[in-house]
């Protein structure tokens, strides 16, 4: 497998470090979809840590896979000024340490791409003019295909929560003007001379209902438990995907899930890539509990907005603020 070794990211001001931890998440639940008990076991996975690994899953063939890890280290191998031509993100597009618009940084290089083609149409960057047409095939492929995974595994959730109908959740990512998105990240190996345990991505949770995760075999993602304090790490497994359960999900269950608070060190001996498809619903729809889901009087515990509304005012934020804090009924 190929990996970039020479770091490319040259500035370190502003940059963050964070002490390493010793803990090791053993506990991590791993699902196969194809066991009888994958349903109950992702159900717990999500009301406990919202995040679980998915293992031996045969819909995503390792080659594809393989292609577009090679395909973004051949991209982020390119000169800093080639790969500025694709910046800045607005939101989409090429970043340098910069992420979002509010003053975070972080120890690492990405691609941000829309995958909705209503918003691409009306968005230059997100088109990416120019970038390699190769790229940009493998993409789109990888994207139907983790979104297919991914539509199994929000019917499964319905199924054991006994949401009705069972396509309640995945038929906003499957929908035409689903608002989701994909992220290759590069964190380069920090030099051993310089600052060790660098942040590489700093905490927060993700703002969509799911997302799911897939790097090469470099260390670096941690998660956060239930107690908000304890930071575990997670095993690198490059032939596994990690569910983080999002914002929107979190809501849409009226608590039941929580959104996993997570964050990648870059303080390694090699350096990490990674790529994240974000399952996001289309900017109109409402953001409430699933009425089938909701006992009786139960209040949702949320004040009612759009997905629009909260993309808006999320973009407002730092990485690392309570988004949902601002919708939560007092
Ligand atoms: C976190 C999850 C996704 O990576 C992302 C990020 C987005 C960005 O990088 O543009 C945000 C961040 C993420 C949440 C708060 C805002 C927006 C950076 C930021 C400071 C693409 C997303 O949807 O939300």
């Amino acid at each position: 497998m190929v990996v970039l070794s020479q770091p490319i990211i040259d500035s370190l001001d502003q940059i963050k470090t964070c002490k390493p931890i010793s803990n090791i998440f053993a506990e991590i639940p791993v699902v196969d979809l194809s066991d009888s008990n994958a349903r109950s076991l992702i159900v717990s996975a999500c009301k406990e840590f919202g995040f679980f690994k998915v293992i031996k899953y045969q819909g995503i063939s390792m080659e594809l896979v393989n292609k577009l890890e090679s395909e973004a280290v051949n991209f982020f191998k390119l000169t800093q000024q080639e790969k500025e031509k694709y910046g800045p993100p607005n939101p989409f597009g090429y970043g340098n340490k910069k992420i979002g618009p509010n003053g975070d940084v972080g120890w690492v290089e990405y691609l941000l791409f829309c995958t909705n083609p209503q918003i691409i149409s009306q968005n230059s960057n997100a088109n990416f003019p120019g970038i390699s047409e190769n790229l940009r095939v493998l993409v789109k492929e990888y994207v139907s295909a983790v979104r297919n995974m991914t539509c199994e595994v929000l019917e499964m959730i319905a199924d054991e929560l006994q949401i009705w109908p069972r396509d309640a959740l995945s038929k906003l990512i499957r929908d035409e003007k689903s608002d989701s998105c994909f992220r290759l990240n590069h964190y380069p190996a920090p030099s051993p001379a310089g600052p060790h345990n660098l942040i590489g991505f700093g905490e927060h949770t993700d703002p969509q209902i799911i997302s799911v995760v897939r790097s090469n075999n470099t260390s670096g993602l941690q998660i956060c438990l239930k107690d908000g304090t304890t930071w575990v790490s997670v095993p690198p497994d490059h032939t596994s995907f990690f569910f983080n359960v999002g914002d929107s999900l979190q809501v849409m269950t009226n608590g039941r899930f929580k959104s996993v608070k997570h964050r990648v060190m870059a303080d390694s001996m090699k350096s990490r890539v990674s790529m994240i498809y974000f399952g996001g619903p289309p900017l109109n729809k409402k953001i409430t509990p699933l009425s089938s889901l909701m006992e009786k009087d139960e209040e949702s515990l949320f004040k009612e907005f759009t997905w629009c509304e909260y993309k808006k005012s999320a973009y407002k934020t730092r990485l690392g603020d309570n988004r949902l804090g601002l919708f939560e009924k007092s």
